[in-house]
């Protein structure tokens, strides 16, 4: 019984010293009893001393088993960390990861300050069926264009000032480029990826 219980723990956490300390202490009281009763033919020899070892295998087994019960109620520690496999101490380095893949509308906008950038380099679709809602508050004529990754222009919104426009294609999975084709734009740095999944 009180065998199967520290196998249990064993099993369950390594960390439950206070209840190996108390089953260890059990253990050897057994083992101590047991040597005695096989050596002396009259032990326990009065019926007092018989007693004081029925009190004390009690006490050390109420020990053991409330033990038991504390250790078992502290819940395991979470990991800290989920880096995956570590290899020789070394865990590996993190992935960047782009944008989480949008199955509604991606949404886009020119820096509303003039600067010849878009608000953001990755776009991710979650499907074939893209639609980009282009938002341009700068004070400059800007667009959105799609090319595919061979260069050719698979569509594109008008260049406007103001207000939002969208552009809807259907891309096969893929990787393709967005960019505005205002001369200069693209080169300045308006451009970005655009990922089909
Ligand atoms: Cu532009």
């Amino acid at each position: 019984m009180q065998h199967a219980i520290v196998a249990a723990a064993v099993f369950h956490d390594r960390s439950k010293t206070l209840f190996f300390i108390a089953a260890g202490v059990l253990v050897a009281w057994a083992v101590l009893v047991s040597a005695g009763g096989i050596r002396s033919a009259s032990f326990p020899t009065s019926a007092i001393q018989g007693r004081l070892v029925m009190a004390i295998t009690a006490v050390l087994v109420l020990f053991a088993t409330t033990m038991a019960v504390v250790t078992a109620k502290t819940p395991p520690g979470a990991p800290p960390f989920q880096t995956g496999a570590v290899v020789n101490g070394i865990a590996p380095t993190a992935t960047p990861v782009g944008p989480a893949p949008t199955s509604g509308a991606l949404k886009l906008a020119a820096n509303p300050q003039g600067q010849l950038l878009y608000d953001t380099k990755a776009l991710s679709a979650a499907s074939s069926h893209v639609t980009i809602d282009f938002t341009n508050s700068s004070p400059i004529m800007h667009n959105v264009t799609i090319a595919n990754a061979q260069g050719k222009v698979l569509g594109n919104t008008p260049t406007f000032i103001g207000g939002t426009k969208t552009l809807t294609l259907d891309l096969p999975p893929g990787t393709y480029t967005f960019y505005c084709s205002v001369t200069g734009h693209e080169v300045a740095g308006m451009k970005g990826t655009l990922t089909v999944r």
